[in-house]
């Protein structure tokens, strides 16, 4: 079949829209598509793969009187551009805003132009639907991108829920739940590689009794909760070693630094910063943590469970669908520290359960999101809009 030309715009930070889009980017090139990635810089998953995808990095405007929020029309300036030029077949853009608002200007500029306006397909996130609630305005023109999007998609069931209710959309609007999928290969149980437990030299990481290692990723923004990961983890303490890994950067680390030494943790909660090879730290930790308020799926507990390590998470929006409580993890309930230490604590305290969990979580994680079966429906997605008249 004839490859596609495709452009791909997301945000080029950590969060999970930007790792989604640069895996499926990577993906598509892999099957000789050409894929055009539109940025504001180069995105974390990309930048180990030179290459394979043309990046066009969006630069922020700084001429006065344009410094203030000019980067949706320089982004749709550059997607037109580029459309004309490669003749795009389609434009996939993640996370609603400003990503689909741009590219219904880029189609426009297309079509001016007398080319062919590349088909639009817009994937919802998570905080594009759920953090904009209360915002008339936002709401508007996210709802009005998401209709006139020739194709929507959410990672998850609960998120297309989400954004029926939040942007009230018509019944008949098709939303397609595509889940977000785990390099099986990039993440894997690993040998039993110590480096982590290296950075807590006191603690017993061996025989009967042994020191848990969990560990947190995220960017760090409030939604995460990353303080009831300090909380529920000074309550662990109570029962057992423990040391706990933070991995990621955001605006409430200050704060969740503050926290841990407020409660004299800081010999035993290490803070990473950001990360660009999660798939040898997450494969060293016994248990991943996941305290969010808020998760339209969770994508960094799919890779954990990937990785054969069970998630301690809260029961919130998409995360039951990827966390199979008391099979691949335990779910427990939101701003409760006590729930998710002793969720943690039940865990470690079972070892062969611990790890059978282990081995359910990775089996799972394989069954259900390995990258092929999504990619191909994403594929056929593309061809269905393709084929349909304009
Ligand atoms: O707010 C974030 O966590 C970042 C956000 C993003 O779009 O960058 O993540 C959302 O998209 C991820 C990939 O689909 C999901 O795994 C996350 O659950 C989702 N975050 C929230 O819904 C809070």
């Amino acid at each position: 079949m004839k490859p596609l030309a495709v452009g791909i715009a997301c945000f080029p930070t950590v969060g999970g829209s930007g790792v989604a889009a640069s895996q499926l980017a990577l993906k598509l090139a892999g099957q000789g598509h050409a894929v055009h990635v539109f940025s504001s810089g180069l995105p974390v998953r990309l930048s180990s793969t030179k290459g394979a995808c043309v990046l066009h990095r969006i630069a922020p405007v700084t001429r006065p009187p344009l410094e203030n929020g000019v980067y949706a029309l320089a982004l749709a300036g550059e997607m037109a551009a580029v459309a004309l030029r490669e003749r795009l077949d389609l434009f996939h853009v993640h996370y609603a805003l400003p990503h689909a608002a741009s590219a219904l200007l880029a189609q426009d500029m297309v079509a001016r132009q007398g080319g062919r306006p590349p088909r639009l397909v817009t994937t919802l996130h998570g905080t594009d639907v759920t953090g904009i609630v209360g915002d008339r305005a936002l709401t508007a023109v996210t709802r009005h991108a998401v209709l006139r999007s020739d194709a929507v998609t959410t990672p998850s069931v609960w998120l297309r829920h989400a954004a029926f209710e939040n942007l009230s959309l018509p019944e008949a609007t098709a939303v397609e739940v595509l889940p977000n999928f785990v390099d099986p290969v990039e993440f894997h149980p690993g040998e039993d590689t110590p480096a982590l437990r290296g950075l807590f030299p006191n603690l017993p990481w061996e025989g009967p009794g042994r020191a848990g290692l969990l560990l947190h990723a995220s960017n760090f923004r409030a939604v995460k909760r990353v303080g009831d990961a300090v909380l529920a983890f000074a309550q662990v303490l109570r029962s057992r070693p423990a040391a706990l890994v933070l991995v990621g950067d955001g605006p409430e680390r200050p704060a969740v630094e503050k926290l841990t030494a407020s409660l004299g943790l800081t010999r035993q909660v290490a803070f990473l910063g950001e990360q660009v090879q999660m798939g040898p730290l997450l494969a060293q930790a016994d248990v991943f943590v996941l305290p969010s308020e808020q998760e339209s799926f969770g994508l960094a507990a799919l890779e954990a469970l990937a990785s054969g390590v069970p998630v301690v998470a809260t029961r919130v929006g998409g995360l039951p669908e990827v966390v199979r409580h008391g099979e691949t993890g335990l779910l427990v309930p939101v701003r409760d520290a006590p729930a998710l230490a002793a969720a943690v604590v039940e865990l470690l305290s079972e070892e062969a359960r611990r790890a059978a969990m282990g081995r359910a979580a990775r089996a799972d994680a394989l069954a259900r999101f390995r990258p092929e079966p999504v990619v191909e429906r994403i594929e056929a997605l593309y061809r269905r809009l393709l084929a349909a008249p304009a």
